[in-house]
């Protein structure tokens, strides 16, 4: 039987929120394209996206500091589908998984992290996203977008949010920074 799916009030598009992330080869552009680019994918369009925010590497510390946001997406395209779109972009951007290494700098990172109420977990995907609870640079942009949605098992994101400061983040403003 098929999962229920949240759908919205006038299509059967589905709302899902993606994790941005990138430290390599100008960070802030690689963020910008890539939402301009998701709203342009197929049967997809971009309802919201966050502000940037900047912080520390969780995992090696030997990389630069990352880039951070999120996009709330309105799609009709399957979890599975969603995701191999996603890795295109990736590739689009010039990511080696090769040369990475485990949590490893990367130019684009695009995780989902929320699809409807869809709950998986296979090797190819688990949703939600297994790392949401534990990340600032994820919870803080996901709570400027849904701060009362609530991860299966963890809580509202504003919640989580309130109670996770690693690792520590900023708000990354464009202009002060170019
Ligand atoms: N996969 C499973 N579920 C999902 C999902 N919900 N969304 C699978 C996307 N992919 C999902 O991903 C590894 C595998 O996870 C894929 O084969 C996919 O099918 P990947 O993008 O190849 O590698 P990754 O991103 O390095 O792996 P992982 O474990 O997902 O890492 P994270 O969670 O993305 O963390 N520090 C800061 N400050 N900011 C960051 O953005 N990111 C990471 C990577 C580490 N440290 C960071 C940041
Ligand atoms: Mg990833």
């Amino acid at each position: 039987m098929k999962p229920h799916r949240q759908r919205d009030a006038l299509s059967d598009r589905i709302t899902a929120y993606i994790g941005l992330g990138s430290n390599l080869d100008g960070p802030s552009g690689q963020i910008q394209h890539a939402f301009m680019e998701m709203g342009a994918l197929s049967h997809t369009s971009i309802l919201a996206r966050s502000h940037l925010y900047k912080s520390r590497p969780l995992g090696p510390q030997n990389q630069p500091d990352y880039i951070n946001a999120v996009a709330k997406l309105a799609t009709e395209l399957e979890p599975l589908v969603l995701l191999q779109a996603l890795r295109k972009l990736e590739e689009a951007h010039g990511r080696q998984r090769t040369d990475e290494g485990r949590w490893g700098a990367r130019s684009l990172d695009l995780d989902i992290l929320v699809y409807g109420d869809i709950c998986l977990d296979t090797p190819e995907l688990t949703l939600p996203h297994p790392g949401i609870h534990l990340r600032s640079f994820v919870l803080y942009p996901l709570a400027e977008l849904a701060p009362t949605l609530v991860i299966s098992g963890h809580g509202t994101v504003q919640a989580l949010r309130d109670r996770c400061h690693t690792p520590a983040i900023e708000r990354y403003e464009e202009a002060a920074n170019e």
